[in-house]
């Protein structure tokens, strides 16, 4: 078995930075005057701000400038920004912490995966930069998830071979961009919708210490 590594999407992953990723949207198609709902909301999970605000835009059929894009793009980022001002470690969702202890006392490298731009100074705020021996975020990439630039990026950072490389994913997009990267994929949250990762749990307090002892201990390749 090749050293194996373990690399996890933020939002929808480690906290639950959705909820105000909604209300800044909301906030924004609400002042261009058009309402954005929950369930509209589930298509952004994933997806990178621009081609957020572009799904947006189409929802409420509104035509923009350049310049009206760039700066809604701004003032969307500049409440999100304000939503997650106070965020702390007890909005790290349930077992998290539990899963990369277990990874860490293992001795397995671990990275981040986000298409945030915003996933530094997140995982600052709940105090879980330690863990990472890598960070790859939306500045990093040039390419959005499905593609899997964000994983192979992180695969390499943490020396460890694609397909020695196990993704944790809330998205569609980002379990597509782990498969596509031939990494072992693990959906988190709704088996129906994430219907194409290698394994499914609903939160990570499905996922016992003995089921990450057997994907350790697996061989590796799809
Ligand atoms: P930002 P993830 C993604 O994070 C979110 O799921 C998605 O809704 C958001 O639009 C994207 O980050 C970009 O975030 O505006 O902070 O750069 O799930 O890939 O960790
Ligand atoms: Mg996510």
């Amino acid at each position: 078995m090749g050293k194996v590594g373990f690399i996890f999407d933020l939002d929808g992953v480690i906290v639950d930075t959705a909820k105000y990723h909604y209300l800044a949207w909301k906030k924004l198609a609400n002042e261009l005057g058009f309402e954005f709902s929950k369930e509209q909301n589930e298509l952004f999970k994933g997806v990178s701000r621009k081609r957020c605000l572009e799904i947006l835009l189409d929802i409420g059929k509104v035509k923009a400038t350049q310049a009206q894009f760039d700066t809604w793009m701004v003032e969307k980022n500049v409440d999100y920004l304000n939503y997650i001002e106070d965020m702390n470690a007890s909005e790290i969702l349930p077992d998290v912490p539990r899963v990369l202890d277990y990874l860490k006392k293992e001795n397995i490298p671990i990275a981040l995966g986000s298409a945030s731009k915003n996933a530094k100074p997140i995982l600052e705020k709940v105090n879980l930069v330690s863990y990472f021996d890598s960070i790859v975020d939306g500045n990093s990439v040039t390419k959005a998830k499905p593609d899997p630039e964000v994983f192979l990026i992180a695969a390499n950072n943490l020396g460890v071979a694609a397909s020695s490389c196990v993704v944790f994913e809330d998205a569609v997009a980002g379990i597509q961009a782990a498969n596509s990267a031939k990494m072992t994929s693990i959906g988190i949250g709704d088996s129906n919708i994430l219907n194409e990762a290698d394994y499914n749990f609903k939160d990570f307090t499905e996922i016992s210490d003995s089921f990450l002892a057997s994907i350790l201990n697996k061989n590796y390749k799809k």
